[in-house]
Order: C-alpha cells, then structure tokens, then sequence
C-alpha cells in the first residue's frame, strides 16, 4: 500500500464527505460505494448521503464542466460514480413504508439523455409513496401517450437538463390538449435550466425546483384530488 493511500475508514464524517466530492470529480465508482457504505454504517441517513455528499459532489463537476476543465467522457465517469452510489440509497429510500400516494409516469425528453436527476426524482417520488414507471431517457411524445394510457398514473414528470430540449415539454403538453386528455393528468416539470416561468409557459402544472420540491408538489397535488374525490 503506499504511504499516501487515503483509508476512508480512517477519515471524519467531514473528511469522508469532502473526499467523496473529489472521488465523484474523478470518477471513482468504487471508492463512491465504499464511502456511500461507510456513512451508512456510520448511522447517516440515505437523503444527507444524497444530498450533501453526491448531489453537492455532482454541482462540483457541473461548475468545472461549464467552464471548461471538466469534459464529457469525465463527466461520464463521474455520473457512473454517482449512480453507483444512488443505486445503493435507492432501496433505502424506497423502504420508508410510506402510504401510498398515487402513481406517477416519469421521463426525460427527446434529445436529451441526462437522467441523473429524473432519477433522483424517482427515488423520492417511490420513497414517499409513490408508484413510479420510468420511461428513461430521449423520449419522443408517443412515448409519453402510450404510457399514460397503458399506466392511467395521477402525475406525468418531464425532465429537461439541456436549453435545447426543454421546449418539447410543451410539444407533449400541446399534444395531450390536442387529444383532450390534458387535464386528466397533473403535469410537473423539472431540470436544471427550467424555471417557474417556464413552466407556466408551457402549461404545466407545477415546476419543480429538486426532488425534495417535486414529493411536496406531488403530495400536495394529491390531497386536492382527495379533496374534490370527497367534494371537500
Ligand atoms: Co451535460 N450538460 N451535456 N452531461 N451535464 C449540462 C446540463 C450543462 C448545464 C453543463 C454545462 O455546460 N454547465 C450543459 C447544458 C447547457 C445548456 O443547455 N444551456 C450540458 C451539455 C452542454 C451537455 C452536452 C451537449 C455536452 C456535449 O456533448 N458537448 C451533452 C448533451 C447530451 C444530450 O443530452 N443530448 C451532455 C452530456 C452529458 C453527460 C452524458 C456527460 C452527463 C449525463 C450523464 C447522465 O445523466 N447519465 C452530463 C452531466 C452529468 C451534466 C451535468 C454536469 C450534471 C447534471 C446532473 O446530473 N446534475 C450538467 C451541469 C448542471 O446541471 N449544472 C450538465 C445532478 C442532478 C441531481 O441535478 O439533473 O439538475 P439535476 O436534477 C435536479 C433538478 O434539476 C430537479 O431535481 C433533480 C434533483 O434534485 N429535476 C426535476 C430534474 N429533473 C426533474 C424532473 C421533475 C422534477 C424535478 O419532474 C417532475
């Protein structure tokens, strides 16, 4: 072993979530999972390891990717790492034993294959309650249709992370009011560019800032279905 080998054992919490973000910045998959175990062990709850560890580590990278220091195949390994260590929090965070909420069709638009976050969202969405079908990445409109009609869910999820594509949210919104089935569905949109403006603009309901804010909207969406369910 040589002398300047990093023990994550070894390291403080503090330590160990700062090491995280330079793993995560070079793409080390399995020290991500090793980390990712220890704080488990170590009593942290799935959300902080999420939130303060992977999330922060992935904004890290995204800085250093817009400026120029980072690139694509990098950036690829860095989000390998990072889904390495969702795929761990994942069934943790599903497992809270919530009552169930409702149904929700999530998936990222077409010419975008960004899916880090659409998947975040996901875990949350499942560890709060819901029942989650993924359509993955690059998804032309037909794909939307046909799964809301195959799933019949209570909330349709769009993610866009690129200016470029984010606009065909409203192609697939213009399409379900084509069809008249818009109103059938609550509709949230989420993504890095996207702001609440825009997602007035295109007709959605809701735009979700995180995952935390997409659970509270899908939630809180609910409870007026109940409510006009019951007449309340
Ligand atoms: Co890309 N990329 N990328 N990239 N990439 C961005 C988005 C970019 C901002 C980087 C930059 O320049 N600073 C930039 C877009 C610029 C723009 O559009 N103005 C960019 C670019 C340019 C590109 C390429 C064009 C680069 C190239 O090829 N030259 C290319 C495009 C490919 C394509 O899609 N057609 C590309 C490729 C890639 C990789 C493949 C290398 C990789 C993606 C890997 C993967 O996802 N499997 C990648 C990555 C990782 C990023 C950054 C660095 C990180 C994105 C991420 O995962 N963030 C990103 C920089 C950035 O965003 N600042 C960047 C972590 C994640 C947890 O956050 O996705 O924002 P986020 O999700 C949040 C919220 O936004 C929200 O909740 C999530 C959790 O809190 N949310 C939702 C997201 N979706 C939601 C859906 C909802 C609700 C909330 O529904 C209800």
């Amino acid at each position: 072993m040589a002398d300047d080998e990093i023990i994550l054992e070894d390291l403080s919490d503090d330590e160990l979530v700062q090491q995280m973000h330079d793993d995560l910045y070079d793409g080390l998959k399995e020290e991500i999972e090793d980390a990712t175990n220890i704080l488990l062990k170590r009593g942290w709850v799935p959300y902080d390891i999420l939130t303060q560890a992977l999330v922060e580590g992935m904004r890290i990278v995204g800085v250093d990717f817009r400026d120029g220091i980072l690139f694509v195949p990098e950036v690829l390994l860095s989000a390998n790492a990072m889904k390495a260590g969702m795929f761990i929090l994942r069934p943790l965070l599903a497992a809270t034993g919530a009552p169930k909420q409702g149904k929700m069709v999530i998936g990222t638009v077409k010419g975008d294959i960004h899916d880090i976050g659409k998947n975040l969202v996901g875990m949350m969405m499942e560890g709060a309650g819901f029942d989650v079908i993924d359509l993955g990445i690059n998804n032309p409109v037909e794909n939307y249709l046909e799964a809301i009609e195959r799933e019949q869910p209570d909330i349709l999820g769009m993610s866009a992370l690129l200016t470029t594509t984010m606009p065909y949210m409203k192609v697939v919104i213009d399409t379900m009011k084509e069809k008249g089935m818009r109103d059938d569905y609550v509709v949230l949109v989420g993504g890095a560019p996207l702001n609440e403006e825009f997602g007035k603009a295109v007709g959605a309901d809701a735009y979700c800032r995180d995952a935390a804010v997409a659970v509270e909207t899908a939630k809180e969406f609910m409870k007026r279905k109940h409510n006009q369910m019951s007449g309340a």
